[in-house]
């Protein structure tokens, strides 16, 4: 699963992709392409077990992002920039609420309401393009062969055209399991979850939670398949090169409990309709992706696919039944260890133990 950063020149997408993923920017002068890396998941669950059990090994779920070169006319003319755009799970637009007088802003104002709608309105634009080729294909094939499958394309992309030609994002829409299938593979931007992240100035972190609520129930609220969370990016960006103590010290400093990186990656993480099982024992403690409401049989697989090809059956219990227990003698003498068939629908932080041949 990728999430790419987005967003105008300037708003702190690099600097907030380089304290999420550790990676730092090498030269990227004149260049469209985007960069990748990989940010842990933070996990109490996992912590909480690797106390318990303390495991040589210790994995984490992960999440990828991308860092975007800003989104401006000239990159969605780039056939390389559209395709790798096209290609992740998720948007992270980036909104620069920090006032600078030394970082200039593209528009020579701030105002990250404004920005977002501007930046919806090119990812509708490059949609349309995308439906409005595919359309007039349709049109000329359906003049050629009478197919049901073409009149059923037909009108949903009917539908499509006509929600962005009024510049509502395809987010807005809600399709049938059947016409989310036929649309997929135009991997429509505006269609994509998008995660907002405000990026505050120092000044506001105080009122960090507060701004971010205020966004969420007012002029941010009810847009569908869109999460808010703020952070104070310069912030971050000094609490990544001190100690966990000395981080603490800090933001306490300016009266906030924890980093904002850990919500916005639990966010991301939330948006994608993902959650995490766990395995636990001396040799690892594990966290594993899967999609909310997947079987235990697909959570198997996710392990390894042999398991899922001999599953047999899963024994489960929640990860804190297994700390307040002292770990699996104690579940199982306490009838909190359940043997489940392929069919369980595994729950966050369940732990599993697959039984398999
Ligand atoms: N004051 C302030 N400056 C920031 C913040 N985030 C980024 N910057 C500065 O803005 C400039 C652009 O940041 P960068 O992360 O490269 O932005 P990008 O162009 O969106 O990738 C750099 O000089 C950063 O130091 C922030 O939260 N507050
Ligand atoms: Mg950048």
């Amino acid at each position: 699963m990728k999430t790419a950063i987005i967003g105008l020149p300037m708003v702190g997408k690099t600097s907030l992709f380089t304290i999420l993923t550790g990676v730092h920017e090498a030269a990227r002068v004149g260049s469209l392409e985007a960069r990748m890396g990989v940010a842990r998941v933070p996990d109490a669950r996992v912590e909480a077990l690797a106390r318990l059990f303390d495991p040589p090994k210790i994995t984490h779920a992960t999440v990828e992002y991308l860092d975007f070169p800003a989104i401006s006319k000239e990159a969605l003319r780039d056939p390389s920039y559209m395709a790798s755009l096209r290609m992740v799970d998720a948007l992270a637009h980036v909104l620069r609420v920090f006032e600078s007088d030394t970082v200039p802003h593209e528009k020579g104002s701030v105002d990250p309401l404004r920005d977002l709608a501007d930046a919806e309105m090119e990812l509708v634009l490059s949609d349309l393009v995308v439906v409005e080729k595919r359309m007039e294909r349709l049109d000329r094939d359906r003049k050629k062969t009478k197919s049901p499958e073409l009149d059923h394309e037909f009108a949903v992309l009917t539908r499509v055209k006509e929600t962005l030609e009024a510049g509502t994002p395809l987010r807005n829409l809600e399709f049938s399991p059947d016409d989310e299938k036929r649309i997929r593979g135009f991997q429509f931007l505006s269609l994509k979850p998008l995660l907002l992240v405000l990026n505050l100035g120092e000044e506001d972190a105080p009122r960090l939670h507060e701004i971010e609520q205020q966004h969420r129930s007012g002029d941010l609220a009810g847009l569908p398949n869109t999460a808010v969370t703020a952070i104070c990016g310069k912030i971050e960006a000094e609490l990544a090169e001190l100690s966990p103590a000395e981080a603490a010290e800090y933001l306490a400093s300016y009266g906030l409990k924890e980093s904002g990186l850990e919500r916005l990656i639990s966010a991301t993480y939330a948006l994608l309709g993902l959650m995490s099982f766990l395995t636990a024992g001396e040799t690892e403690v594990h966290a594993w992706t899967v999609p909310m409401g997947s079987t235990a049989l697909k959570a198997a697989g996710a392990i390894h696919t042999d398991f899922e090809k001999k599953f047999i059956r899963a024994e489960v219990v929640n990860w804190q039944a297994l700390i307040d227990h002292s770990g699996y003698p104690g579940v199982r003498e306490k009838g909190l260890l359940r043997l489940e068939g392929k069919e369980y629908i595994v729950k966050d932080g369940d732990v599993l133990v697959i039984r398999h041949g």
